[in-house]
C-alpha cells in the first residue's frame, strides 16, 4: 500500500468534512496534488533568491526527503529544522514528512540551551540548519554533546558554512523521483515545541491528516483561500501560525506563498508589499501596530483581508487599519495544541475587540472552576474539541494529562461569550505572557534577572504599552538599593538580551525595596499588575 491519493474537503457538509484514504501522505496531499490538477507551472514560492513551481517544489522535495535518507534517517525519527523562511525550508520540512520522517521546526530565536534540550528531548538524527545561525546550532550541540548530523543551507542572508555538509550538494546527489514512505492520516507528521511557564518546552505531537483539516476548516472556510491568492506571512515558517499561512494554506488551495529571510521590521513588511501585492497579509497586533506607527505604509494594492493572532488585537489597531486600507484584520485565536485558529472573526462579520465566533470543525465551551458551563457574559476557562488537536506533548505523561482529556483540549485561556455568540479575551489562567505573539514565561525572565551579581530578587508581570500590548516589566530588589540608577537599569535589560531571546528581555525596570508577599513568603504577583 503506497499513499498515492489525495483528502477530500467538503466545505458544504456542516461541520466541513475531510475524508482522507488510509493510505495518505500529506506531502504528496499538499504538492503532487497540484501538480496532478494541472497547476504544475502554478508559481508555489517566491522567496529571496528564486520563484518555484509546483513542480519544481515537488521535485525539490523529493531530492530534500532523498537526501535526508542518504544521512540514514529512518521513518519516525526526528529531523530538527532549524531554518529562515526559504524555499528550503519548504522542501526540507515536506520531503522529511514524505519519507515518515517527523520534521520539528524550531523558533530561530532562542538561545543555545533551548536547542540542546530540543536535540536531546527530540533525539534529531539530523539537523538541518540555515547558515546563519549555525553559531547557536553548534553552542547547542557542544553543551548536550548530540551526535546529530548537521546539514547547512545557504541563505541570502550568508554566514560561514564551515566544513559542514551542504543541502545543497545533497540534493545534487539525490534523485528528484521519491516514493513516499507507507503513512496514514493517523501517522506522526511534525512536531512544534511550545513553552510553558515553568519547565522545558513541550514537543505538541501533530499528526498526517492536521494539515489539510485546518486548512478546510479556517483557511478554507473562514478565510474562503482560493487558487488566485498570494500570502505573505510575516510570522515565520517555525511558528504553527506561519506554517499553516504560509505553507498548508497556499498549497491546500494551489496559491502562492511569499517568504522572505529577513527579520521582520516594517521596513522589509513594506517592500514585501511593494514587491509582490500579496492578497492575504498574516500578522501579529505588534506589528499591525508598528506598520500604522510608520509614516512611510502602504498596504499592497491587492490587500483583500488580513489575519492577526498570536495575542488579542487591540480594538483601536484594527479600526486604524480598515480606515487606513479598507481592508478587514480578521483577530483569531489559535494554539500549536490545536495547530491552528479555532475561533475567528470572519469576512463581512468582523467585531473588533473580540475572538469572533467558533470556527466550524471546532467546538467551544467556557467553564468554572467546576466543569459547568458558565451563563453567556460571564468568564471563565475556553476548552476547544476538534481534529486537529496535538496527540500528546512528547515524553511528559503529567503534562499531557493536564491539557488533554479525550477529544478536549484546555486552552489556560479566559474567556466571556457575549448573547450574540462573540467571544471575547480575557486572560491567561496561568502567568503565560504573549509578547509580539510568542510565548514568554516571567520566571524565565526572573531567573535569568537574578543570575546578575546586582539583584538579590525580582518579580516580571506583564504591563501593557501605549497600544495595549502585554511586554514584560521588573520589579528589582536590589543587594544594595544605594546602586539603583538608570545605568543599571539599561545594564540589567542588556543582560537579559543576552542571555534570552531578545524579546524576553524587561521593557521597563523598577526598583524596589521590597516584593509584595504573602504570610508563607510567596511573591504576590496581582498586586503588581496593573
Ligand atoms: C494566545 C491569543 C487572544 C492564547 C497560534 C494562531 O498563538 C498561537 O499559538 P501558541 O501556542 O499560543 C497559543 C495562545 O496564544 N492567543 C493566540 N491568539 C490569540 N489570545 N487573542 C488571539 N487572537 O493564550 C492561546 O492559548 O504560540 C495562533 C495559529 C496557530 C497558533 N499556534
Amino acid at each position: 500500500m503506497r499513499p498515492m491519493d489525495f483528502s477530500v474537503t467538503d466545505l458544504t457538509s456542516s461541520p466541513p468534512r475531510v475524508v482522507f484514504p488510509r493510505a495518505y501522505n500529506a506531502a504528496i496531499d499538499l504538492l503532487d496534488r497540484n501538480v496532478a490538477e494541472g497547476r504544475g507551472d502554478k508559481i508555489a514560492v517566491v522567496d529571496d533568491r528564486e520563484r518555484i513551481s509546483y513542480r519544481d517544489l515537488a521535485r525539490r522535495t523529493n531530492r530534500a526527503g532523498n537526501a535526508l535518507r542518504m544521512l540514514g534517517v529512518a521513518p519516525e525519527e526526528r529531523v530538527l529544522v532549524f531554518m529562515l523562511d526559504t524555499i528550503d525550508f519548504i522542501a526540507t520540512f515536506l520531503g522529511a514528512m514524505k519519507i515518515g520522517a517527523v520534521p520539528v521546526p524550531v523558533n530561530t530565536l532562542l538561545t543555545a540551551d533551548d536547542y540542546a534540550y530540543m536535540l536531546e528531548d527530540s533525539r534529531a538524527r539530523v539537523a538541518v540548519v540555515s547558515d546563519a545561525l549555525l553559531p547557536k546550532i553548534e553552542a547547542a550541540i557542544a553543551k548536550c554533546g548530540g551526535t546529530v548530523t548537521l546539514v547547512v543551507a545557504s541563505t541570502p542572508l550568508g554566514g560561514d558554512p564551515k566544513t559542514h555538509r551542504m543541502l545543497e550538494d545533497e540534493m545534487k546527489n539525490a534523485s528528484d523521483d521519491l516514493e513516499a514512505a507507507a503513512t496514514t492520516p493517523d501517522d506522526v507528521a511534525f512536531w512544534l515545541y511550545s513553552s510553558g511557564s515553568t519547565g522545558a518546552p513541550k514537543g505538541a505531537v501533530h499528526l498526517h491528516a492536521h494539515l489539510m483539516r485546518t486548512a478546510a476548516y479556517y483557511a478554507q472556510g473562514v478565510l474562503g483561500i482560493h487558487e488566485s491568492d498570494r500570502v505573505y506571512s510575516a510570522a515565520k515558517l517555525f511558528f504553527a501560525y506561519g506554517l499553516g499561512n504560509a505553507l498548508t494554506f497556499p498549497f491546500s488551495v494551489g496559491a502562492t506563498s511569499l517568504l522572505t529571510a529577513e527579520r521582520v521590521t516594517p521596513a522589509v513588511v513594506a517592500r514585501m508589499m511593494r514587491a509582490h501585492d500579496p492578497s492575504i497579509f498574516c500578522g501579529v497586533p505588534t506589528l499591525f501596530a508598528s506598520l500604522l506607527a510608520s509614516d512611510s505604509f502602504a498596504a499592497s494594492k491587492s490587500l483583500r483581508v488580513s489575519t492577526s493572532a498570536g495575542e488579542a488585537l487591540p480594538k483601536h489597531v484594527g479600526d486604524a487599519w480598515h480606515a487606513k486600507t479598507g481592508s478587514h484584520i480578521l483577530d483569531g485565536i489559535g494554539s500549536t495544541e490545536l495547530l491552528h485558529i479555532f475561533l475567528s472573526n470572519r469576512p463581512g462579520d468582523v467585531r473588533y475587540g473580540t475572538s469572533g465566533k467558533p470556527v466550524p470543525g471546532y467546538q467551544l465551551k467556557i467553564v468554572d472552576d467546576s466543569g459547568e458551563l458558565v451563563a453567556d457574559g460571564e468568564e471563565g476557562s475556553l476548552w476547544v474539541a476538534g481534529n486537529t488537536a496535538a496527540t500528546m506533548y512528547w515524553n511528559q505523561r503529567e503534562r499531557s494529562l493536564a491539557t488533554f482529556h479525550g477529544p478536549w483540549t484546555r486552552t489556560g485561556d479566559r474567556y466571556v461569550r457575549d448573547a450574540e455568540g462573540y467571544y471575547t479575551y480575557s486572560g491567561r489562567a496561568d502567568d503565560m505572557l504573549k509578547v509580539g505573539g510568542i510565548w514568554v514565561s516571567p520566571f524565565e525572565v526572573e531567573s535569568a534577572l537574578a543570575s546578575h551579581e546586582a539583584v538579590l530578587e525580582c518579580a516580571v508581570v506583564g504591563h501593557a504599552d501605549e497600544n495595549g500590548l502585554v511586554k514584560p516589566k521588573a520589579f528589582v530588589v536590589l543587594k544594595d538599593h544605594a546602586r539603583a540608577s538608570d545605568s543599571l537599569v539599561i545594564e540589567l535589560k542588556a543582560f537579559v538580551k543576552e542571555k534570552l531571546a531578545p524579546y524576553k528581555y524587561p521593557r521597563w525596570i523598577e526598583m524596589v525595596t521590597e516584593l509584595p508577599k504573602t504570610a508563607t513568603g510567596k511573591i504576590q504577583r496581582f498586586r503588581l499588575r496593573g
